[in-house]
């Protein structure tokens, strides 16, 4: 079997995303990752340490984590089975059983699936995969950032990493990545949109906060609780990690300049990264002075996502008015 089951994904420059921003921007392509994201680094990983000997494996998700597991598990030759949110589009179900998984459509949004798989654990004797909330899954993240300070060589550093927040995962895999090179002194600037934003939530009140509800069209990004590790992060003063928010239209708006102008197809929980750069946030932020002026590169975590296609991308488009 493969040593591991992610690849050493692209780092591209952007000439049209500096543009907004003012200095370089380099994107770490995690959309060319073998199941569509960045998920399949943590995934895969914790699949390694903890499936081998399994009977089969139980992934909650919005549907990135679930493709990272399904993926993990057919190269494994584990059964596979996922457990999504009605509110996962029906092409997201389609793309897991095609990687061969069996697919649940457990409640509406991803906390009700994930007490799902958590009893079909317990009750079928299957490995619990969770989609953000484990150490397994941060150190396997950690490698996006190796990889980074690898491509960019000795001597220079990112003025600051933008990124998506769901559950956290992604968060907590990147800062453990900044810790393993020696870059805990730059910034990150942690995205979610309105509806989804159970981050930005809990480092308002000082707490670990439960959304009433999930409103917001990036599903991928919409787990009611943050994990407790990206809170504790968010408290440490060894870090600066800037919690924003974008609005769905903004989120969409990105997609279709993102798809414009790099020629690349990524869902709305990506989306709400790059809204940053192109709803003027970075610079915004620059500006008011709570990032510095970048002298080192903008590093944008471009986490992808398989819960889009054409058809889904005019859906939105219709839904949200944009
Ligand atoms: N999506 C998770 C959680 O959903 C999932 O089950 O797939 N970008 C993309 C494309 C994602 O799919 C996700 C997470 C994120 C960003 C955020 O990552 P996180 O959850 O580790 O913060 C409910």
């Amino acid at each position: 079997m493969a040593k591991h089951f992610h690849l050493n994904t692209p780092l591209l420059e952007s000439l049209s995303m500096t543009k907004y921003v003012g200095t370089s921007v380099y994107l770490k392509m995690e959309n060319s990752q073998p199941s569509g994201s960045f998920k399949i680094r943590g995934i895969g990983h914790l699949c390694q340490q903890l499936a081998k000997q399994s009977k089969g494996v139980v992934c909650s998700s919005g549907g990135n984590a679930g493709m990272a597991a399904a993926y993990a598990a057919r190269k494994m030759g584990v059964p596979a089975t996922i457990v999504v949110p009605s509110s996962s589009p029906q092409l997201v179900v389609q793309r897991l059983q095609d990687q061969g998984a069996t697919v649940k459509i457990t409640g509406r949004v991803w906390d009700d699936a994930n007490a799902e798989a958590l009893r079909l654990a317990e009750t079928e004797g299957l490995t619990y995969v969770p989609p953000f909330d484990h150490p397994l899954l941060w150190q396997g993240h950690a490698c996006m950032i190796t990889e980074v300070a690898a491509s960019l060589g000795p001597g220079v550093k990112p003025g600051a990493v933008l990124l998506s927040v769901g559950g956290g995962g992604l968060l907590c895999g990147v800062i453990q990545g900044l810790k393993d090179v020696g870059w805990t002194d730059v910034p990150i600037v942690a995205m979610e949109t309105v509806g989804a934003d159970c981050f930005n939530a809990a480092v308002k009140a000082g707490r670990l906060v439960t959304l009433d509800d999930i409103t917001s069209e990036a599903k991928c990004l919409g787990a009611k609780t943050v994990c407790k590790k990206a809170f504790e992060y968010s408290q440490s003063s060894e870090l600066t990690i800037i919690s924003e928010l974008v609005t769905d239209q903004q989120a969409l708006c990105a997609v279709q300049t993102f798809l414009d102008e790099e020629r690349v197809l990524v869902e709305m929980a990506c989306g709400a990264a790059l809204a940053a750069v192109y709803s003027g946030l970075i610079r915004g932020l620059q500006d008011e002075g709570r990032l510095p002026t970048l002298l080192g590169p903008l590093l944008v975590i471009v986490c992808g996502g398989s819960s889009v296609d054409m058809e889904q991308l005019t859906h939105l488009k219709h839904k949200l008015q944009t």
